[in-house]
């Protein structure tokens, strides 16, 4: 149980206070110039120390975060001379790698597509950030909405830098991902007239997110995991890939596969390779608390640039503006935007709005981050500080029993600890949500440097641009993920593999020696580290 100290009890005073006044003015959107600032000056994007610059591999010259630069360039796992290339203990068509979203869509679709499709995930299948989404999908399905809009949106929250192709593929493709996902047996919220339920994101201009209540990605992965096991695709589980393998022609051919709990090492030779091991949360870049799932540790962006893909945009990252700041024993977790777009408001110590609820999440980010670093308007938390989500505003807006139907888990989740959103605001900090970049892609989901190799879902990079929009990144796993089953599966048929290698381990390793680069670090990381000194 938790009781808010004396300090935030007085704060949630004056945040009552003003409640009656901001339902009636509701703060005033921000200006591009005003953004812009906030941006530059909280971001944690733009803080210069954080970064390094790439000594080797196809981004060369490029910046990262520290933790991301010492995993690229970090030491192969395995000893390549070792591994006995030509007894493969698998041999399949197309190889999935991660059993989140995008890897059982692109499974299903390959499946579907006649192809003889494996998945290995280093977890269970299902045991991915998709399955802790929560706020909902993307689709412009109304008659008010256009995909021109949805891309609109999304083009501008990303700053204009999202690549045109695969920003199409996404929103041209959602009404239809969200029929197959129906057809499968998500049960989307619905009136009684049948109609989806719909509500804003921030940055949308028109009401698309469909959502489970708040826990659409359990809904979602729960249908695609019955589906994956319904049509009896074979899942290795609890097995890493830890080397891409190649052919002769420089092709990929395969993954190196340990088990995760035996060690023991296995070769899966492959037609074509499906990357979708998903993002990097749990690598805590610049200490930042995470709302991702443990095996969330960028091990797809090391498999494949060791492998010679090159990354796009990987020094982007998206800090979700409301992770829950108290209790500390849920520091972190995600408190789902679905909160604001029914109508919660963001609320310093002093009972006081400070930006509009539904700007696009770096620039809401950022204003939290000015409000406790740069203007001292923080309310002190067991970890640091925070500022106000005022949840009693939803029920008021929306009629009593609006939180308890909406968003039932934020409710439970707040609950366990002795507080009631309904009646109390809650605690927030910015919590480290997304990686907004990945591997660079073509919009048939191959690599652009590596032939067979493809992509899907969050390792992917350049669908969002710089900063991504609520439900678009559980609308990818779907749309890329069933589009690199599509063409993995299509492009297998006239694949034949060469000699399988692994030179390019060992070349990575030479140009590691030449550069004088040793981080130390042995990757993919493959799981979190909370060993006492490293956070
Ligand atoms: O797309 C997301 O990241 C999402 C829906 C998160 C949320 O706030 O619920």
């Amino acid at each position: 149980m938790y009781s808010y100290t004396q300090e935030q009890l007085d704060s949630i005073k004056k945040v009552e206070a003003t409640r009656a006044e901001r339902l009636k003015n509701l703060h005033a959107r921000m200006t591009a110039e005003e953004k812009d600032a906030v941006l530059h000056e909280f971001h944690p994007d733009y803080i210069e120390g954080a970064y390094e610059t790439l000594k080797v591999g196809p981004n060369k010259g490029d910046k990262v975060l520290h933790e991301l630069a010492d995993l690229l360039q970090g030491k192969s796992r395995l000893d390549a001379k070792k591994i006995d290339l030509k007894n493969p203990d698998y041999d399949v068509d197309v190889l999935v790698i991660g059993g989140g979203g995008a890897g059982s869509s692109a499974a299903i679709t390959a499946h579907g597509n006649g192809a003889n499709v494996m998945i290995v995930t280093k977890l269970r299948i299902g045991d991915a950030n998709s399955m802790m989404a929560e706020g909902g999908i993307q689709a412009a399905d109304k008659p008010n909405d256009s995909p021109a809009q949805h891309y609109l949106d999304a083009f501008g929250g990303g700053h204009f830098a999202a690549k045109p192709c695969l920003l199409e593929k996404l929103v041209k493709e959602a009404p239809d991902a969200i029929r197959w996902l129906s057809d499968l047996g998500v049960m989307f919220d619905k009136q009684a007239d049948g109609e989806m339920v719909t509500t804003h994101g921030g940055g949308t201009s028109r009401k698309r997110m469909h959502a489970c209540k708040d826990y659409s990605g359990a809904e979602i992965m729960r249908t695609l995991r019955d589906e994956v096991l319904n049509r009896g695709i074979p899942v290795v589980d609890f097995t890493a890939a830890i080397e891409i393998i190649k052919d002769s022609e420089g092709k990929a051919a395969g993954a190196v596969l340990q088990n995760m709990e035996t060690g023991e090492i296995l070769v899966a030779k492959a037609k074509t390779v499906i990357i979708a091991t998903g993002g990097a949360g749990r690598l805590h870049y610049q200490g930042f608390p995470t709302s991702n799932h443990y095996g969330a540790t960028a091990d797809g962006l090391v498999l494949a640039y060791r492998a010679g893909a090159k990354l796009l945009y990987a020094d982007t990252l998206q800090y979700h503006p409301t992770g829950a700041a108290e209790p500390t024993q849920i520091y972190g977790a995600l408190v789902t935007e679905k909160v604001r777009s029914l109508g919660a408001q963001l609320v310093n110590k002093n009972g006081e709005a400070f930006v509009y609820s539904l700007e696009t999440r770096d620039v809401t980010a950022s204003t939290i981050i000015r409000e406790c670093k740069g203007r001292g308007n923080g309310v002190k938390t067991t970890d640091g500080e925070g500022v106000w989500l005022d949840t009693p505003m939803i029920d008021i807006i929306g009629g009593e029993g609006t939180i308890e139907k909406r968003i039932p888990a934020m409710m439970r989740m707040f609950g366990k600890y002795g507080i009631d959103i309904r009646k109390d605001p809650i605690l927030i900090y910015p919590t480290l949500h997304y990686q907004n970049g990945g591997i660079d892609i073509d919009a048939d989901g191959q690599t652009t440097m590596v032939e067979n190799l493809y992509v899907a879902g969050e390792a992917v990079g350049g669908i969002h641009g710089r900063n991504r929009l609520m439900g678009n990144s559980l609308l990818d796993i779907i749309v890329f993920g069933r589009n690199a089953g599509k063409y993995a599966s299509e492009k297998c048929k006239n694949v034949k593999v060469g000699k399988l290698t692994l030179s390019h381990v060992k070349d990575f390793n030479n140009e590691l020696k030449a550069a004088g680069v040793n981080t130390g670090k042995v990757s993919p990381q493959l799981l979190p580290s909370y060993k006492r000194g490293d956070m």
